[in-house]
């Protein structure tokens, strides 16, 4: 029988792993030494705020100080399109592995099928196939389904058009002291859906679906399916998992809104773990600055003690795009007074 390699997992690259054949063979030892598992007595310790709330300004502004992820409940984007998408996804990742490389993204391009495009910057063997849709998906779904596209393109354009919406309205509310929703002009915000998929995993005893990382985005919203995997980097406790809650949606702040609060708001670490037995989904919503728009602190009345000089230079989201892809770290390139 053929041996299970960490090159067969295709390190670092667009090719996902070939998760069947890979599943058909020995399990053995994968050489990560640490536990993917979170802990569990403090897994639904994230604060859960509802949209709906009074104090709803207070209580996300606080929840994006506090560990830079929160949960949203009563956020308006029914239950149905959550579900409606899931399915469509699960059509889309269910197909031979054949049929899916008919999708994959084409070098320099950043929607198509693949690992997440962060899978670039990360050196680690990861169990993750993924889906990048920017606007509408027609071009990569007609090349896997000629005549059967239509139901998979109308609703992700409609999970991107409510998510945007949904991204708008949370961001202008934290950012209501810092003067509202950052003037775009006419190129409008920068988004991206990255569909995750993470298949059950036999081969591998222990396995990462996507290695710990920071977000590049303002924010992201993610709906996952009911298989516990996403974990948030916390500094008292470690790897804490944030277990799903139907209906409910996770946000967490990426470096773009890490800058704007000129550090005051922490941009979340987290990764994503595998299963043994169940098929993980994820969606994640990525709503950032357009690539030219140049981002920096906001210093203001609400700005108080290490808060009140810039921690960083200007930056555009393009250069910070690069910079990252060469070194994970690019926030520390970019602080002022290293
Ligand atoms: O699968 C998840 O829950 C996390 C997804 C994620 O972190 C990403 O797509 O960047």
């Amino acid at each position: 029988m053929a041996e299970v390699s960490q090159a067969s997992v295709h390190l670092r690259h667009r090719i996902p792993p070939d998760f069947y054949s890979l599943n058909s063979q020995k399990p053995f030892d994968s050489p990560h030494v640490s536990s993917f598992l979170g802990s569990e007595d403090v897994q639904n310790s994230l604060p859960v705020i509802d949209l709906n709330s009074p104090t709803v300004e207070d209580s996300l502004v606080r929840a994006c100080e506090l560990s830079g992820m929160f949960v949203v409940t009563n956020h308006g984007i029914p239950l149905g399109v959550l579900v409606g998408a899931e399915v469509e996804a699960l059509r889309f990742f269910s197909l031979p592995r054949e049929e899916k490389m008919k999708a994959l993204r084409t070098p320099g391009e950043t929607a198509g099928y693949g690992m997440a495009p962060l899978a670039a910057i990360l050196d680690e063997t990861m169990w993750h196939e993924g889906l990048t849709i920017t606007g509408s998906p027609i071009e990569h779904a007609k090349q896997v389904w000629p005549h059967e596209y239509m139901r998979f393109c109308e609703m992700m354009e409609d999970y991107q058009k409510r998510m945007k919406s949904l991204s708008e309205k949370i961001l202008g509310l934290v950012l209501k002291n810092y003067g509202g929703l950052p003037p775009f002009h006419e190129s409008g915000p920068s988004t991206a859906l990255q569909l995750n998929s993470y298949p059950a995993c036999q081969c591998l005893n222990e396995m990462i679906g996507l290695a710990p990382h920071t977000d590049t985005s303002y924010i992201t919203i993610v709906h996952q399916n009911d298989v516990t995997g996403l974990q948030l980097f916390h500094e008292q406790h470690g790897w804490i998992s944030v277990a799903p809650k139907t209906g409910s949606l996770v946000v967490n702040v990426g470096d773009m809104l890490h800058i704007v609060s000129n550090a005051r708001f922490p941009s979340a670490l987290h990764r994503a773990a595998v299963s043994r037995v169940q098929h993980r989904l994820s969606f994640a919503y990525f709503y950032g600055p357009p690539a030219d728009f140049e981002v920096s602190p906001i210093i203001n009345a609400c700005s108080s003690g290490p808060h009140q000089e810039a921690r960083f230079r200007p930056v555009t989201k393009r250069e910070f795009v690069r910079m990252k892809a060469k070194n994970v770290h690019a926030l520390s390139l970019i602080r002022k007074g290293k």
